[in-house]
């Protein structure tokens, strides 16, 4: 059997991580896409010469033009402008904008067939915008953001129970930012709830809050570490999940921005929910139930989304 081909738009920080992760996972050959070409075709040589130190055969290319893309089975999309200190990711809606307008049309011409992972901020917008332009059928355009939000979360939860993050489940969702909804009695340490955990005396209320707040702001907090540019270590390890659960029809539950088609009493626009993935891409959409508190919190976030979908609209780009 031939090898998969995955294409990357965009060979910065992510996408280049994204291409060595999947070189040792030996997912498939990759394709880097970016308007500086030869940062996408050094990269790919660089990653592609670790392959017999590290024992894959992968075949890396690195191109300023699309129609190298043509045939890839994922696409994950990271092309745009990352976050600076003291922007907020909404900052970066009208310059995104414009580059996932040219990557859809991209993606459209040469790769229709492609199960598309998008990760450039503000994520629930972009991905919206992808589908929209790209006009490729919603269960296969889905938004990175839950996976890593709830591997912030669990890491956090492992270290303040001091046990494996193996053995820490997590459940994040609602839109990526500030708003999002870390469900604390979906999120267990080998099954058993944060609450019942509180009840044991693991843990208290306020060290869980202080944690939610904190994977809230996850992004930010590295953000202002770096000085330049954002997270891309766990982002890329977190969109490799998706794409492997995708390539190897692996239907793992992970929470993605999925378009939401009356599924908790929301339409038309991308939001983080559990999904199962696999080789039909988003197979189904888990709905759970809510709690009044939950409900509200999920409705907020989800309002923030509508709002910034609203912006977009409203400059016309
Ligand atoms: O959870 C999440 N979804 C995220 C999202 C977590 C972390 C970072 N997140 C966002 O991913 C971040 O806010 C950015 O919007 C993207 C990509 O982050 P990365 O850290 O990889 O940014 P870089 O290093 O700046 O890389 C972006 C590349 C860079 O090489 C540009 O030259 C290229 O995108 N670029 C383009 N490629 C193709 N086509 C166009 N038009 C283009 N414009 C810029």
């Amino acid at each position: 059997m031939a090898r998969k081909k995955i294409a990357l738009i965009g060979a910065g920080n992510i996408g280049g991580t994204l291409a060595h992760l999947i070189g040792l996972k030996e997912l498939g050959d990759v394709v880097m896409f970016d308007v500086f070409p030869g940062v996408a075709a050094g990269k790919a040589l660089d990653i592609m010469q670790s392959g017999p130190v590290d024992g894959f055969d992968s075949a890396m290319s690195g191109t300023g033009d699309y129609a190298a893309i043509a045939g890839a089975d994922v696409v994950i999309v990271t092309a745009g402008f990352p976050r600076m200190p003291g922007m907020s990711r909404d900052d970066l809606l009208t310059k995104n904008a414009g580059v996932i307008g040219q990557v859809a049309e991209g993606i459209k011409q040469y790769a229709p067939d492609a199960f598309v992972i998008c990760i450039t901020n503000p994520l629930d917008v972009m991905v919206w915008v992808l589908q929209q332009r790209s006009g490729l059928p919603a269960e296969k355009v889905v938004g990175m953001a839950g996976v890593l939000d709830s591997s912030r979360f669990r890491l956090f939860l492992a270290q303040e129970f001091g046990v494996s993050v193996e053995d820490v489940t997590a459940f994040v969702l609602g839109g990526h930012g500030d708003t999002m909804v870390p469900l604390t009695r979906y999120s267990t340490v080998a099954g058993v709830p944060v609450p019942d955990l509180i009840k044991m005396g693991w843990t208290t209320q306020e060290k869980i809050d202080a944690i939610v707040a904190r994977t809230a702001n996850g992004g930010g907090e590295i953000v202002k570490l770096l000085e330049r540019g954002s997270a891309f270590y766990a982002p890329a390890a977190s969109a490799i999940a998706m794409a492997e659960s995708y390539l190897l029809d692996k239907k793992r539950v992970l929470p993605c921005a999925v378009l939401l088609n009356g599924e908790y009493g929301q339409n038309d626009f991308y939001v983080g929910v559990p999904v199962v993935i696999g080789a039909g891409g988003v197979e189904k959409i888990m709905e759970v139930e809510f709690t009044a508190e939950e409900k509200a919190a999920f409705d907020k976030s989800c309002d923030a989304v509508k709002k910034l979908i609203a912006d977009f609209k409203a400059l016309g780009v």
